[in-house]
């Protein structure tokens, strides 16, 4: 009984009014927020009409390839929160995931960067201090509020519809909160879109640990979400609510997991989908639960329930046998001869080991390397990059982020996969949030590249 009333001082009374049920910019460190992104929205606005003055230089030739296989590489999105280096990995403003995890502040006694200070960094291109980092915790905490006909909704669905399908349904529920809808309704201005986007960037960010927790509760327990706790920073009340554990190590590696899944530049399918979604000036919520669709596909998303359920089954199959780097590659050898790809390695863009895979593996490492599910994603990590690279088609046959997550939330007993997808995009909230509030900053269009059949193609590349 207790739990359900202290999560229901986070509800808020059925059919409130956007404009009262959430809070508007008002408070002293959202004012912050705005005042050191102001100057560099400018900053940016003014280097957007520079580069618009040259806008016929050509920056890449387009190869048929590229037009056919996904337009791979082909640069031709602008996104300022974080870019990708093929072989150092994504950074968040300029800066790497080992410099954030060592520069964005802690929790007290933690070692991961605060997934809200990365928030900060990408909105604003710096670090927040400590007491900005605090501030903005303690804000989140005040938009945490849901309103009960959205936890009605989730209620309503049933328990075996995949928690993807539930956490995309949760943002469309939220949508009607949206106060750039409203505002955009009452004729705003285009140079407020943004601080109205942020609105409900900060409002998203704040609501959706609470439907994910929710949802967890319901598909996997009986409904009760343990006490949200405003004492705790973002992640660790995420990972609270979630009630798996009491050990406070749980709470330190959904810190780090929510942190190094923040953002992945803008041409991924799910930042992709809620940009362009985001570009016919659809809400916050309408991209991210359009976004959310994509990242429940197992080439994206997905792929880190798909890379625990392989490893787990290899468990299953290699029982009392010893786990070595010869048998996991014979083992490997049979998935791909089934024609299965191995879930976890390779990646679209990415030539290099994932720097959030490394990240994770360094926090395995120190804190539970013992762990027999450990030893294996070990023996993969050395093992399957050389088979891999002996078909001689894999571009990038190095682990990425996917192969470690499912080992780590499963040590501390999140065991159930079909949820794993779900705590990526309370994590990739952030960065799909900051993207779309700066797409809305600097005006960018409504996004419409050009499609062609594959016979208008034939005719330039093969004169038919
Ligand atoms: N196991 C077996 N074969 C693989 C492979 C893997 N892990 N990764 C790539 N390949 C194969 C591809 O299937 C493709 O084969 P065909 O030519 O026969 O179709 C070939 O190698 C070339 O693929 P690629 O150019 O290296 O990779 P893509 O850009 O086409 O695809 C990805 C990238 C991630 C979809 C692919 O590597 C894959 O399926 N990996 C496993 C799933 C996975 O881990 N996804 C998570 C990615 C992270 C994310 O986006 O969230």
């Amino acid at each position: 009984m207790e739990r359900i009333a202290r999560i229901a001082a986070h509800v808020t009374a059925p059919n409130p009014s956007p404009l009262t049920a959430m809070p508007t910019a008002s408070s002293p460190i959202v004012e912050t927020l705005k005042a050191k992104m102001k100057p560099l929205i400018a900053e940016k606005i003014k280097l957007k009409a520079d580069l618009l003055k040259a806008g016929e230089t050509k920056i890449a030739d387009l190869t048929v390839e590229q037009c056919i296989n996904g337009a791979r590489s082909v640069k031709c999105m602008v996104t300022e929160t974080s870019d990708l280096d093929a072989m150092k990995g994504i950074a968040y403003r300029g800066l790497s995931l080992y410099d954030c995890n060592k520069q964005l502040p802690k929790a007290p006694g933690g070692e991961a960067g605060l997934p809200e200070a990365a928030f900060w960094l990408l909105l604003t291109g710096e670090v927040p201090s400590e007491a900005e980092t605090k501030a903005f915790t303690e804000e989140l905490h005040r938009r945490a509020v849901v309103p009960q006909y959205a936890l009605t909704i989730i209620d309503g669905l049933p328990k075996d519809m995949h928690p993807m399908t539930q956490i995309s349904t949760a943002m469309l529920a939220l949508q009607k909160e949206s106060i750039f809808a409203k505002m955009y309704d009452q004729g705003m201005k285009k140079g407020e879109y943004w601080e109205y986007a942020l609105e409900d960037a900060l409002n998203l960010t704040a609501q959706i640990p609470i439907m994910a927790a929710k949802i967890f509760a319901n598909v996997f327990k009986n409904g009760s979400v343990p006490a949200y706790d405003s004492k705790l920073d973002w992640a660790a009340n995420y990972a609270q609510m979630l009630g798996v554990t009491d050990d406070p190590m749980f709470k330190e590696a959904t810190r780090l997991y929510l942190m190094l899944h923040a953002d992945h530049e803008g041409g991924n399918v799910s930042a992709h989908t809620t940009h362009l979604v985001g570009s016919a000036l659809s809400d916050p919520y309408y991209s991210w639960a359009a976004g959310l669709c994509g990242l429940a596909g197992p080439l994206h998303g997905l792929a880190n329930q798909e890379c625990l359920a392989w490893l787990l089954q290899v468990q299953k199959d290699m029982a009392g046998q010893e786990i070595t780097e010869k048998s996991i590659t014979e083992y490997a050898k049979k998935t791909l001869a089934e024609g299965k790809v191995i879930p976890g390695f390779g990646h679209a863009v990415l030539r290099n080991t994932d720097p959030r895979y490394m990240l994770e593996r360094e926090f395995a490492l120190k804190h539970h390397s013992a762990d027999p599910l450990f030893k294996l994603v070990d023996a993969c990590f050395k093992a399957l990059p050389p088979l891999l690279e002996s078909l001689g088609k894999v571009k990038n046959p190095n682990p990425n982020v996917d192969a470690h997550s499912g080992q780590i939330m499963t040590f501390y007993g999140l065991t159930q996969q079909n949820y794993y997808t779900v705590i990526f995009p309370v994590s990739r909230t952030l960065g799909v949030m900051a993207q779309y509030v700066w797409s809305r900053a600097i005006g960018l269009p409504i996004e419409r590249p050009k499609s062609v059949p594959l016979d208008v193609l034939a005719k330039t590349a093969l004169k038919k």
